[in-house]
């Protein structure tokens, strides 16, 4: 089999890019083609997408991949989750709500609760609450009333592929994110939706990752200058780095570590319990029927908002914390109050004052401070992930933009008690390129054979718990 060459579109909440993939039986190979911020655009009306700014970049680079290869035999398409847009008639009903906006926050989950309590909705749909979750922000656009006019709804990578290619679908990774889907069956859960009042034609036809979407053509035609085809991929961006673990063992925590860090174990089956639950534990669809238990700790997230407001440059910034030898506290990371954009060092030092905490005394001090709760939320996840689901787990995997946080991976290391493996970085994108490569017949097999692929030709770095503390437990 010959290798395939193919390009992911991959956007970040921090930043996008488009990679060109050279992936054969024994040959994975990734070349960065554009890179490209991603930064929310604060309207009157709340927080947005550059959703036009970033397709237009997406574009650029898919032209740019045509260039370089004019075989492109396919590109896919991955996005952070939950967030989409309204269409009527093929036409954008306004620019993309941002899911950190705070008051489409506050609005959607009381519209939601009004009619399914959080139980009766776990039961159903298997999800962490997240107030920004399709479903509750739905409720808002439904109270705001401009549901009506809507006749579909795109998340945002099936979005990219309707403008690509004209063809409407929701691919099913990321669909299981939106709350309405059915945890067991993962097909829409219809009468939840007729609860909620949203309107059943706004669903569009599920579809699996590995299917032929369509071609390129129109408006986008012209850019991209080829009848690329268009494949479904994981297009959850979590659920394509999950793909992409460098491993082919089972006995593994994984911890998909960029804006946000995603913390759990796959399964064959979702845990409904209500400990899961109370543990704020998802269970999101994962490629091949796989179920991705895990819960959301806010990550990175939390440095990058500090460099931010700071204007300074993050690989200083954490040289200096490395060498900061006082102790500094612990806290906790998932703290509603640090969603949305704003003074994030101001919140921390708040958060610290409320529970009679030295506040660090300089900016390193804040950044490790950071870095260890970070690595203390990740490492008591890994243990709850393992002690709800039943899972062993022997080791941790840190794919993501994080991997290149020595710090970091250290203190998760240290603080699990367990090695952590770093890399790739470019986890997604590798995942989303394995899944075209697999429906393009140039690489075969179950995802532990694409993951064998990715553990032979990349290179992740090994972080030893250098202090002893208590090991997760197993099982
Ligand atoms: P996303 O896919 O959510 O946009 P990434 O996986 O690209 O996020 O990760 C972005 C994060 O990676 C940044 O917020 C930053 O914390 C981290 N990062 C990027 N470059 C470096 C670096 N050179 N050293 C340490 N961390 C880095
Ligand atoms: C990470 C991510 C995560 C979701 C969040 C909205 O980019 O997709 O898995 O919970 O964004």
């Amino acid at each position: 089999t010959p290798a395939a060459r193919l390009a992911a579109i991959d956007l970040g909440a921090t930043s996008g890019r488009v990679i060109l993939g050279s992936v054969g039986p024994n040959e994975l190979e990734l070349r960065q083609l554009a890179r490209f911020p991603n930064d929310p655009v604060p309207l009157r009306d709340g927080l947005h997408w550059n959703l036009l700014g970033l397709y237009r970049n997406a574009l650029d680079g898919l032209a740019l991949a045509v260039r370089e290869e004019p075989g492109l035999a396919s590109v896919g398409i991955d996005s952070w989750a939950v967030d989409y847009a309204l269409l009527h008639d093929g036409r954008m009903l306004g620019a993309p709500f941002h899911y950190r906006d705070p008051r489409r926050g506050a609005v959607g989950p009381p519209l939601v609760h009004e009619h399914v309590d959080a139980a009766e909705l776990y039961r159903r749909n298997g999800l962490q609450h997240l107030p920004f979750n399709t479903m509750f922000q739905l409720a808002c656009d439904r109270a705001d009333g401009v549901l009506d006019g809507a006749d579909t709804m795109l998340l945002i990578p099936d979005l990219l592929v309707f403008e690509l290619t004209g063809a409407i679908s929701a691919e099913r990774t990321n669909a299981s994110t939106t709350g309405l889907l059915d945890a067991a069956t993962r097909e829409w859960d219809e009468g939840l939706a007729d609860t909620l009042g949203i309107p059943r034609r706004v669903l569009p036809p599920l579809v699996d990752p590995g299917t032929r979407i369509g071609m390129v053509s129109g408006a986008a035609l012209e850019v991209v200058g080829a009848p690329v085809p268009v494949t479904a991929v994981g297009s959850h961006d979590t659920a394509s780095a999950v793909v992409a673990l460098p491993t082919t063992s089972d006995d593994i925590a994984y911890i998909s570590c960029g804006t946000w860090g995603l913390v759990g174990v796959e399964l064959a089956h979702p845990v409904l319990t209500d400990a899961a639950r109370r543990a704020s534990f998802t269970n999101e669809g994962g490629v091949d029927g796989r179920v991705r238990f895990l819960h959301n700790v806010m990550g990175l997230w939390l440095l990058s908002e500090c460099v931010r407001v700071w204007g300074e440059a993050l690989p200083t910034l954490l040289e200096q914390a490395a060498a900061v030898q006082a102790s500094v506290p612990v806290f906790d990371v998932d703290d509603p109050r640090f969603l949305a954009p704003g003074d994030m060092p101001a919140r921390i030092a708040d958060w610290l004052r409320e529970h009679e905490l030295p506040v660090p005394a300089s900016r390193p001090a804040l950044v490790r401070c950071i870095v260890e709760s970070l690595a203390q939320a990740f490492a008591s996840t890994v243990s709850v992930a393992a002690s709800l689901s039943g899972a062993a787990v022997s080791a941790i995997h840190l794919v993501g933009g994080g991997a290149q946080n020595a710090l970091l991976c250290q203190a998760t290391a240290d603080r699990s008690g367990l090695p952590v493996i770093a890399g790739p970085v470019e986890a997604t994108a590798i995942g989303n390129l394995l899944v075209q490569a697999r429906a393009v017949g140039a690489a075969s097999g179950s995802l532990e054979s694409l993951r064998a692929l990715v553990a032979a030709t990349q290179r992740p770095q090994t972080y030893t718990p250098t202090t002893t503390r208590k090991p997760v437990t197993h099982g």
